[in-house]
């Protein structure tokens, strides 16, 4: 059964050349692109998105962050979609937690310049989806 995922590459992802690189691992998985846009986000989006960590130390970090500068946002779709991107992603320390051959491990060095961003469970990627891509 086919399900669907919200993927960001994050404005360091954009940044740093790695856009492709993130995509090409998606479509080498076998997952499908839906959906796909370059743009900066405002500050109300950013806060909806993240509005589980609102309160926590990293959140305004977090929110300036993301806001700084352009992102690519894109639905990815497929057989299990939600946990295969999270297992591409690795875990959210991109040092202590992602192991290499993740985009995380292989990429970053540091929690808050992780590169991308994946739903987390099907309630989230259902809530995402429609925030950031309402027409689809
Ligand atoms: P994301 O939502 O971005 O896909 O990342 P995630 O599920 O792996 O991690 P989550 O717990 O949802 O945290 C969201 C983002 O907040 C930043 N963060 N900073 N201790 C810290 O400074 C800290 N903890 C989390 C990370 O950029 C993380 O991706
Ligand atoms: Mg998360």
């Amino acid at each position: 059964m086919s399900e669907r995922t919200l993927v960001l590459v994050k404005p360091d992802g954009v940044s740093r050349g790695l856009v492709g690189e993130v995509i090409s691992r998606i479509e080498r998985k076998g997952l499908t692109l839906a959906a796909l846009e370059l743009r900066t986000v405002d500050r109300a989006t950013a806060e909806q998105h993240y509005a589980e960590h609102d309160g926590k130390s990293f959140y305004k970090d977090l929110v300036d962050f993301i806001t700084g500068g352009p992102l690519v946002a894109m639905v990815v779709e497929g057989s299990r979609a939600i946990a295969a991107f999270r297992q591409l992603a690795g875990g959210t320390d991109p040092v202590e937690k992602a192991t290499p051959g993740t985009i995380r491990g292989d990429f970053g060095l540091e929690v808050q310049f992780n590169l991308v961003h994946g739903s987390d469970s099907p309630e989230s990627a259902e809530r995402e989806i429609k925030l950031w891509f309402p027409n689809l």
